[in-house]
């Protein structure tokens, strides 16, 4: 009887997967789908998520299929039937070594290209521009654009622009930034976008993405870097390459304003002095 209880029990654990699966969508209890990556590495990131969340799926059912019948059966053997030994079937061993390996190689292999592209420089695309360099501390993201019109330069430039924790891009075209960091080791995450890189001390490493719709996405330090690393959020701000252009003439001006206003969006701030 307690047999019985037992792969009715891990049945139902099946049974419930497939439910959950068919309905949860529905009522919007479901992991980031359609639509929800803004960057178009991103969609690609999420569909390979997708994929190894049907493979495990499957998985978990067949197993616990397979554990119910197993137990189903076991509970029909009475107290005289004859045992029988499984243990160190070489059939077994074999099988269930050389399916996992396979599913693992086919994963390993099927990603690649969106590994390539997303960490090799030269996958980046053809006409990525870097926009800033980002260096993390202790306890913020220091950027350092080029001046407007200017292209960024691996030195800072007397003309560069900064922002503390605002990182600025224009939508709809490949962007880079250059991730550095002054001490510890930080990461750079930004979940809407899908985009994730650790920042290591001593090396200057090129992100690329390209955010496919204007907006603001929230950006955190996904390594537990020191008692400020929950100080660290950021945005990342995605606006037309117009308007990324404008914001950047009028921080500029901002930054080097000496009392002479150049133009009217900062004549109108230094008005009120
Ligand atoms: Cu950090």
């Amino acid at each position: 009887m307690a047999g019985r209880f037992w792969a009715i029990f891990f049945m139902l654990a099946a049974v419930v997967t497939v439910a959950f699966t068919a309905i949860a969508p529905s009522y919007g209890y479901w992991f980031p789908g359609d639509g929800q990556a803004h960057t178009t590495l991103g969609k690609k990131i999420d569909d390979l998520f997708y994929l190894i969340l049907i493979i495990v799926t499957v998985t978990y059912i067949g197993t616990h299929i397979a554990l119910g019948y197993v137990l189903w059966r076991g509970a029909a053997i009475r107290q005289d039937d004859k045992v029988w030994f499984s243990h160190g079937s070489h059939a077994l061993e074999v099988i269930w070594t050389i399916v996992p390996s396979g599913i693992l190689l086919f994963i390993a292999l099927y990603q690649m290209d969106v590994w390539r592209n997303y960490r090799i420089k030269a996958y980046f695309p053809k006409n990525t521009a870097a926009v800033a360099e980002v260096t993390a501390r202790q306890f913020e993201w220091r950027i350092r654009y080029p001046a407007p019109g200017k292209t960024l330069q691996p030195r800072p430039q007397p003309d560069d622009v900064y922002t503390v924790n605002d990182i600025r891009v224009p939508a709809g075209q490949p962007v880079s930034i250059n991730l550095r960091t002054d001490d510890v080791q930080h990461a750079i995450f930004v979940p809407g976008l899908r985009v994730k890189q650790d920042a290591v001390p001593g090396l200057v490493i090129p992100v690329w993405f390209e955010v496919t719709d204007t907006g603001t996405y929230d950006m955190t330090c996904a390594e537990l870097c020191g008692w400020g690393h929950y100080k660290m959020k950021a945005q990342v701000v995605a606006s037309s390459a117009e308007e990324f252009e404008a914001w950047k003439v009028r921080v500029a001006e901002e930054q080097s304003y000496d009392g002479i206003p150049k133009t009217p969006a900062v004549a109108a701030n230094a008005g009120g002095e």
